[in-house]
């Protein structure tokens, strides 16, 4: 009993010796190297909610005056894609203040049905409707004569690069160029949906492949996907910030998302439901996201930190 008590208290000595060995060696060995800086990333901060929408898809902001333009699907589950006479066009000021909440309202003269995409092209406003393109001139003083496409099956998302305005069909796989000289098509992916352009490169976004692509504006090369799709549920708009970072917006994973200019690396941004087609107010550093399914704009402000 004795010697086995004794041989307990050695061998709990000796494990005793090997802790304190064992740490001496650690806090003795080398520095673990610090922590590199980690790179600034984006961030968004809600400032502002603009309520009423009805339906709203789509946001575009007029750099020239910062004001804002919504378009209003108006209309219940099932009624994205109803030519039901019923939609408007909503303009806010510069911020996300509602400023006239039926600017442009569908009429006998100028049918509205269900408006998506917004772009701003030589003083006129161009808007995705279902199988058109309408548009209104800003109150400029001398608004080009705005430029016309064929009929569409669905219309979805629109751009313009300077030279034309472009317009995605999501039902057709393709988007449309159009200028004064008339309209051509170019290579897009099966339902295309968000199209954008940044520093003369053209991007676009799959809702049913949930990928991002690089597309051709000459419609000579085929697009080219960045490999992102196991990130994404349904994607619907994309634009770029000044730094060559994607903001995409998924609507199915209620998810607005950066990806970085390698194109490799995504991070969630802001959590919001349903996300349309988002715009962007480069001068301010606004960000502007539709809630679809929730009749509401949300306003956020974005900061590299
Ligand atoms: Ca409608
Ligand atoms: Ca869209």
């Amino acid at each position: 009993m004795r010697s086995c008590k004794r041989m307990a208290v050695a061998s709990v000595f000796a494990a005793g010796l090997l802790v304190l060995w064992s740490c001496k060696g650690k806090s003795s060995g080398q520095q673990a190297a610090p922590n590199p800086p980690a790179e600034p990333t984006w961030t968004a901060t809600r400032v502002a909610v603009v309520e009423k929408m009805n339906v709203p898809e789509s946001v575009v902001v007029d750099p020239d005056t910062g004001m804002a333009y919504v378009s209003n699907v108006e209309g219940g589950p099932g009624l994205a894609w109803a030519a039901d006479g019923k939609a408007f066009i909503s303009r806010l000021k510069p911020g996300g203040e509602l400023d006239a909440l039926r600017w442009k309202d569908s009429s006998r003269q100028a049918l509205l049905n269900a408006p998506k995409g917004l772009c701003i092209f030589k003083g006129n406003l161009y808007a995705a409707d279902i199988s058109r393109v309408v548009s209104f001139p800003l109150g400029t003083a001398s608004p080009s004569k705005p430029v016309t496409f064929p009929p569409g099956r669905r219309y979805n998302d629109m751009a313009a690069d300077g030279e034309a305005v472009y317009v995605s069909d999501t039902a057709a796989g393709k988007v449309i160029r159009a200028d004064e000289k008339g309209h051509r098509p170019v290579k897009a992916p099966q339902s295309v949906n968000g199209i954008t352009f940044f520093k003369g490169r053209m991007f676009g976004v799959s809702w049913g492949l949930h990928e991002v692509y690089e597309l051709d504006a000459k419609g000579k090369a085929e697009p080219k996907p960045f490999g992102l799709a196991k990130h994404f549920s349904s994607l619907d708009g994309i634009e770029l910030l000044d730094d060559g970072t994607f903001i995409v917006s998924d609507y199915a994973a209620n998810k607005v998302c950066t990806i970085s200019p390698d194109r490799k690396t995504v991070r969630t941004l802001v959590k919001v439901e349903t996300p349309a087609d988002i715009g962007l107010d480069r001068k301010r550093g606004l960000l502007y996201v539709p809630e679809f399914e929730h009749q509401r704009v949300v306003v956020y402000k974005l900061q590299k930190k």
